[in-house]
């Protein structure tokens, strides 16, 4: 049986400022696949084959399809409890901000508020050429990807490799996570920068630092609290230590 550790436990009821930072393994308990490992989303692929501009320009069909796959998968996944219970830490803690990898919009569905998406987001697409946003569904046009009124390839508005953060957001980030007192690694893999960072810079400025996977990561050895587990499981103790 799972059990906070009694130090963890007077952390969290005493912390005011409170910062997390959640992976694809957060909504793998939603049925989404994760990134990396067993059942990972790129077992066939190479990452930066999908999740790239040079693979986008070198494969635009495949890379096309493959976000309206996982469209499709997200469509009909609703937040789970793990993601349910951070929207009760966000109720109880004055400052919270909650920092996600994930560009499933999971969070907002969940009913989340002070959220940064350092990804982007999937359900949204923009033009490869001209920028210009495309916040909804865009039917099919007869091409593939569908073209902007300017001729350019849309494309899903995430962050690839090799692409830069938005800077107000990545800023935003890392002014929570080097302000918070405690500082949640929920689900990630800890290998994707600059994201993977920020846990350090909290630790760095004096968070205590609790990291929850199934198994340890590059970030395990750092951390304060290793909680080896489901992120739901844990995220249901941390609530019921709140109340
Ligand atoms: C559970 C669980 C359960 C499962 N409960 N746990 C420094 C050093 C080396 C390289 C770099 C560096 N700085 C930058 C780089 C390059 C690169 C990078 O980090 N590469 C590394 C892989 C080596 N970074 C970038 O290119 C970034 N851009 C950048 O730095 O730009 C600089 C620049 C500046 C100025 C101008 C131009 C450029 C961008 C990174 C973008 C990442 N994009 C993706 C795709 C998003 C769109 C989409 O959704 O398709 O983001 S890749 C993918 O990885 C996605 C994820 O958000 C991200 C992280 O994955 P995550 O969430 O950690 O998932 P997994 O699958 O890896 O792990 C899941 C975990 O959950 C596992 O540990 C499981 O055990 C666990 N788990 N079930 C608890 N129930
Ligand atoms: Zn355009």
């Amino acid at each position: 049986m799972k059990c906070l550790p009694a130090e963890l436990i007077s952390s969290l009821q005493s912390a005011k400022r409170v910062t997390v930072l959640t992976g694809a393994g957060l909504s793998a308990e939603s049925g989404l696949p994760t990134f990396r490992g067993d059942g990972g989303l790129w077992k066939k692929y190479k990452a930066e084959d999908l999740a790239s501009i040079d693979g986008f320009l070198k494969r635009p069909q495949v890379v096309w399809e493959w976000y309206e796959y996982r469209r499709s998968i997200y469509a009909n996944a609703r937040p789970n409890p793990g993601h349910l219970a951070l929207v009760e830490l966000e109720k109880f803690y004055p400052e919270f901000t909650l920092i996600t990898q994930n560009t499933d919009g999971l969070h907002f569905a969940a009913g989340s508020e002070n959220i940064l998406e350092l990804h982007g987001n999937i359900r949204r697409n923009r033009c490869h050429l001209c920028g210009k946003l495309y916040p909804e569904k865009v039917e099919p046009n007869g091409q593939v990807p569908p073209r902007c009124g300017c001729g350019g390839m849309l494309r899903p508005d995430v962050v690839w490799f090799g692409e830069a953060l938005s800077p107000s957001i990545l800023d935003a980030a890392w002014r929570a996570a080097s302000q918070s007192e405690l500082f949640f690694s929920i689900g990630t893999s800890a290998l994707v920068q600059p994201a993977a960072s920020l846990s350090l810079v909290a630790k760095r400025s004096g968070a205590v630092l609790v990291e929850i996977n199934l198994e340890p990561t590059p970030l395990s050895f750092e951390v304060d609290y290793f909680l080896e587990g489901k992120a739901s499981e844990w995220l249901f103790l941390i609530k019921e230590a709140l109340q």
